[in-house]
């Protein structure tokens, strides 16, 4: 991280998932003591920012995406947020909440960042389209219309943004993807180590690759990280567990090399779920996580 201020934006928002809870992982995070952590590892922190669903806005009865109006309110009020935190020089840190939120962090970052690579920590890809998705849930599309293969352009949701290219984008983790999902990973050329990958090769040399990648050419890096890239061992209070994920030490390792090499800008955690968590595991862990991303070390 280049800069000292962390200005930490909540997103209590769960619609776009397929089960209720992620929209209380923002305070379960806080409460398990993130803000005074990164003041620990020197950091000034603003923790008031708070991003809520509008009065009034609900999605029609009847499309295929559930939630889908929703989804578009709260990015839109996202990326606005996140557009004014970097542009006034601080790294904003967005808590989900579920993994649609990211439409709107994308978006707000793209408006600043004329070229920003992406690390995209988790067991899915999110890279289905309203056409491809099985499920109907928005957390299931962001990676997706991000890339601007969705009829949901970024633009739509910030003003003077800009899709991301497949080029400097990376997945990490990923051990359940869509048939339509791998045609897509294939055809445009984005990078997705999948667990398989990370077994072979180790962790460390997925993520320094990763950051070689994301960091080519480019003027900010953001790091998406899903809480369902580590295993369910480790953190079980999560919406769409899927075993076989990464170890408590390898997403440690991660995101302590992201740490090192100084080139994230901005990060989000999202789908904690508290309501599924055994005995609040899963939010401790991901506040030890977002510890590791901003410096804290073993030794
Ligand atoms: N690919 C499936 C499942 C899924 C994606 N993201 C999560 N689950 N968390 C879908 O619904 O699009
Ligand atoms: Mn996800
Ligand atoms: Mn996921």
């Amino acid at each position: 991280m280049v800069q000292q201020s962390i200005s930490i934006i909540r997103v209590p928002f769960g619609l776009g998932a397929g089960r209720p809870g992620s929209e209380n992982g923002p305070d379960s995070m806080l409460k398990f003591g993130l803000v005074k952590k990164l003041q620990g590892l020197g950091y000034e922190v603003e923790a008031d920012q708070c991003i809520r669903l509008p009065d009034g806005v609900h999605s029609q009865a009847g499309t295929k995406m559930k939630h889908f109006e929703e989804v578009l309110a709260v990015s839109g009020q996202l990326g606005e947020a996140v557009y004014e935190t970097v542009a006034a020089g601080h790294i904003p840190l967005v808590l989900g909440g579920d993994h649609s939120i990211a439409m709107g962090s994308l978006a707000g970052l793209t408006r600043h960042y004329s070229n920003m690579g992406v690390i995209w920590v988790d067991a899915h890809s999110d890279l289905n389209t309203e056409l491809t998705s099985p499920s109907g849930n928005m957390h299931g599309i962001s990676l997706a219309v991000g890339l601007g293969l969705s009829h949901i352009k970024l633009r739509q949701i910030v003003e003077g943004a800009i899709p991301l290219k497949p080029e400097n984008c990376v997945i990490i983790g990923a051990r359940d993807l869509d048939r339509d999902e791998k045609a897509l990973i294939r055809s445009t050329g984005l990078t997705c180590f999948t667990m398989h990958e990370i077994d072979r090769l180790g962790i460390e040399k997925v993520v320094l690759e990763a950051l070689r990648i994301a960091g080519n050419g480019t003027d900010g890096v953001h790091l998406s990280f899903d809480i369902d890239s580590v295993d369910p061992i480790e953190a079980p209070g999560t919406g769409t567990p899927v075993r076989g994920g990464l170890s408590y030490r390898e997403a440690h390792l991660s995101l302590e090399l992201l740490s090192e090499s100084g080139r994230i800008t901005s990060a989000e955690f999202v789908e904690v779920n508290p309501l599924l968590d055994r005995n609040n595991q899963t939010s401790k862990l991901a506040v030890e996580l977002i510890g590791s991303l901003f410096g804290s070390r073993i030794l």
